[in-house]
């Protein structure tokens, strides 16, 4: 079963309306933002084939023992005919009321007391259902040890399952539906972060009835399974710092993780490329120290332009002393840092009292802070222990610090923002030591959060069409990652 099939399949299933958004009540009662109708699978015999083999072939994967397959009523009846039919496997029926003539029983077919039965399922919420048809077999003495379903919303029906000792299996889930619906411009983004919201926030195990455990369950679920969340889902993170949220926000919204540099020595040049630049990135980093002409008033300019394109705006200091002095450094001076740039960065060299000195002045501002934990350039001694000493330090201060500058994805947590410089169309390097590699190498393979480009832009005869190609690149990558996560 590779990515293309899934994803084709769930393509067909938005195809024939099996999935539909809107405002839908469950089954539950509870209202939805998106809804599953797989019954509609009956009168598109080809899919009905095709959704059935995927669940046969999961079976097999799984390499499951059973004496006979029972589908939960009425969807996966078909379902299961289907299966067992071709592939000749016993099945029961259960039905959902006795007859009140004949035997009376619940399930029709031959079984012998202490075989095991293989539940299929087409949809699953809390997985309710499917336990409503496990006890209805545990009753006439079957085991029921897993379950099969071809959409699962993750709302908790694989933990309420698993804490009665039934192992669910999903085809589908419904973060992976929403990102391929999304890649195929099915769905726009706000859609699917709003559904993706709802499904976090509407998680129906609670860890409580089977340990004693308050946790809620889902937020931990998707991370723990190790799922890709968007960037939008990283937003809403319940410890995020609110300029990461911010950030991430600006980038699912913009459909932009391009972050460029403005290398240029006039004010009036960086107030341009901010102008035309600015509806293409999610931040624009500057080395302040390198304009010939920095005033006031420049800065004050230089946040307009970034309220009204939307973008943050990141200092590329690279504070390195100790924490008295680097204070000094960025709330004073002639740049008065603090009073204008969002984001700043810092060498960890000196240690902790380089955070807490920054932090003293830009915390109070809501701003934040990137610790350089690995750096582009060639011969580069941020590698190794000392990275991982960096991460400590930034896991130590997530008050203020927002992530990192590195050549790939060193922290777990998704609060943490990855941004790596040293970024061109081609992989290569200057003749001072900068060394690229390409935006799909950094953020598809690497896993990085933000491409920082600069000469890849400035020096492009078209330098809005290089923003515009660099965004794309960028955002492609992050899109096929997000895609083909957890599976
Ligand atoms: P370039 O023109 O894309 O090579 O510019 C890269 C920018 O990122 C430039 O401003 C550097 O100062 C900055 N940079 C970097 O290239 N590598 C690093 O490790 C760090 C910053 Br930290």
């Amino acid at each position: 079963m590779d990515n293309v099939c899934i994803d084709t399949l769930i393509l067909k299933l938005h195809d024939v309306n099996a999935v539909k958004f809107g405002e839908y009540k469950l089954k539950s009662g509870m209202m939805t933002p998106i809804y599953i109708d797989l019954r509609v699978l009956v009168s598109h015999p080809a899919l009905m084939n095709q959704v059935s083999s995927f669940i046969y072939q999961r079976v097999h994967d799984e390499g499951l023992q059973f004496d006979s397959v029972c589908g939960v009523p009425y969807t996966a009846l078909p379902l299961a005919t289907i299966i067992c039919s071709r592939h000749e496997l016993p099945m029961l029926i259960r039905r959902k009321e006795a007859k009140d003539y004949g035997t009376k029983r619940l399930v029709e077919g031959s079984f012998r007391e202490g075989d095991t039965c293989l539940i299929i399922e087409d949809t699953v919420t809390s997985g309710s259902s499917i336990l409503e048809t496990a006890e209805v077999l545990y009753k006439e003495g079957l085991k029921v040890t897993d379950a099969i379903v071809l959409m699962d919303r993750e709302q908790g029906g694989v933990e309420m399952l698993a804490s009665k000792g039934i192992r669910l299996h999903p085809i589908i889930s419904l973060f992976k539906l929403l990102n391929v619906l999304m890649a195929a411009e099915r769905i726009d983004a706000k859609t699917a972060q709003s559904v993706r919201k709802f499904l976090l926030d509407n998680n129906t195990f609670s860890p409580k009835e089977k340990n004693g455990n308050d946790a809620p369950a889902t937020k931990k679920t998707c991370v723990e399974q190790n799922l890709e969340l968007s960037y939008g889902d990283r937003a809403e993170l319940g410890n995020i710092h609110p300029l990461a949220s911010k950030l991430l926000k600006i980038m699912e919204e913009k459909q932009s993780n391009l972050c460029v540099s403005a290398d240029v020595t006039s004010s009036e040049e960086l107030l341009q490329l901010a102008e035309s630049l600015g509806p293409k990135i999610c931040m624009l980093k500057t080395h302040v120290d390198i304009l010939k002409d920095f005033t006031g008033a420049f800065s004050q300019k230089l946040q307009a332009l970034a309220e009204k394109h939307d973008f943050l705006i990141f200092e590329d200091r690279k504070f390195a002393d100790i924490g008295n002095t680097v204070k000094h450094q960025y709330e004073g001076g002639m740049y008065q840092i603090s009073s204008w740039s969002h984001i700043v960065n810092a060498h960890a060299v000196p240690g902790p009292g380089v955070v807490k000195g920054l932090s003293a002045v830009g915390k109070p501002l809501g701003r934040g802070c990137l610790l350089i934990a690995q750096m582009s350039s060639q011969g580069s001694l941020a590698t190794g222990e000392y990275t991982k000493a960096v991460l400590q330090m930034a896991e130590e201060n997530s008050d203020f610090v927002i992530g990192f500058i590195c050549g790939s994805k060193i922290a777990k947590r998704p609060e943490f923002i990855h941004m790596t410089p040293g970024v061109q169309m081609k992989a290569g390097g200057d003749l001072l030591g900068q060394q690229y590699t390409t935006p799909k190498e950094v953020i598809y393979n690497k896993g990085s959060d933000v491409i920082i480009v600069g000469r890849g832009v400035l020096e492009a005869s078209d330098r809005l069409e290089a923003a515009e190609s660099y965004r794309k690149s960028g955002w492609d990558a992050y899109t096929k990652r997000v895609t083909q996560s957890g599976q």
